[in-house]
């Protein structure tokens, strides 16, 4: 393993050694509460794992029971694959949604899956080029429509055409925001709908793209969108720009939810299957000394 996820701890490290500058054999309560916040875990998860500590030194096996417990949620299983097999990208703009379906479409490519990509974001016309070109650069086909048309027409235009041209995947992108809420809500379900009666079952598999940068704050968003569609996964982007690693333990207990990958960069093969032990040693690496 080539340690992406580690590596892309590399700001949240720089934060931890402003107030953790010695890496150590053991810290005390004290001193991790701040070495926990300062990696932005949210102060109410903090004190969880905290309260749940009895011995006054925190050993690395201690920590590491407790940071993979609040991970308990993260693991993940697959959905059996049905053939189209759907997926639905959600999230707010800019979170990363186009980015993350071309590194999910060239993923699926490498492992020699027939995709098609639907451009439901018809609000915004940027989005449908840029949808569209990372189609061009990838050569994977796209079913896209005008700006303002109705995006779960593309989706069922995509599902249909997957189905008669025998495609593996469909990887269907969604706008991020609407004029309201509410009409970003009953978008998202009608695309639902609409999915399941172009083939029965799908979406197979609804995906929230979550912006890593914006830590905690992503948790009130990401439960809006799980009252809206209800999500199976998450994908956190933007880890490698970040300082806010330790918001992953936070959304992912609040959340209750597998987080499926990690974005590590702007390019295609820039996505990385979250390994809740690799992220959590990652993490340790920075705070105690070899034994
Ligand atoms: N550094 C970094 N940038 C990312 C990552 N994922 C997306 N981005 C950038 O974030 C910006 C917004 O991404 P986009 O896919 O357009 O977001 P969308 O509005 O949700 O579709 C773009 O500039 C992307 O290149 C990531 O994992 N790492
Ligand atoms: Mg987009």
């Amino acid at each position: 393993m080539l340690g992406f996820i580690k590596k892309s701890l590399a700001k949240t490290a720089e934060a931890i050694k402003t107030v953790a500058p010695k890496r150590k054999v053991s810290f005390t309560k004290d001193e991790l509460e701040d070495i926990l916040l300062e990696a932005d875990v949210e102060y109410d998860l903090v004190e969880i794992i905290l309260n749940e500590m009895y011995q006054s030194k925190i050993t690395r096996d201690i920590l590491r029971s407790k940071l993979l417990a609040t991970l308990a949620y993260t693991t993940y299983k697959e959905p059996e694959f049905t053939k189209p097999f759907v997926e639905l990208i959600v999230g707010v703009n800019g979170a990363g949604k186009t980015t993350t379906i071309s590194k999910l479409a060239q993923r699926y490519k490498n492992e020699g899956k027939k995709v098609l990509l639907g451009a439901g974001d018809t609000f915004r016309a940027a989005a449908i080029e840029q949808l569209t070109q990372w189609s061009q650069k990838l050569d994977i086909p796209i079913v896209s429509s005008k700006q303002g048309h109705d995006s779960s027409a593309v989706a069922y235009d995509a599902i249909d055409s997957a189905k008669s041209k025998g495609f593996d995947n469909v990887i269907i992108d969604t706008a991020g925001r609407l004029h309201t809420q509410t009409n970003l809500a009953n978008e998202l379900k009608k695309i639902n709908r609409i999915c399941d009666k172009a083939h029965s079952g799908a979406p197979h598999r609804t995906i929230l793209v979550i912006d890593g940068t914006q830590g905690n704050s992503a948790i009130a968003q990401a439960k809006a969108f799980n009252e809206m569609i209800g999500i199976d996964g998450i994908i956190i982007t933007k880890l490698d720009g970040t300082a806010k690693g330790g918001s992953i333990f936070s959304i992912a207990y609040a959340l209750e939810l597998p987080i499926l990958f990690v974005g590590t960069g702007e390019q295609p093969e820039n996505l990385t299957p979250f390994d809740k032990y690799e992220f959590v040693d990652g993490l340790l690496d920075i705070l105690f000394e070899e034994e």
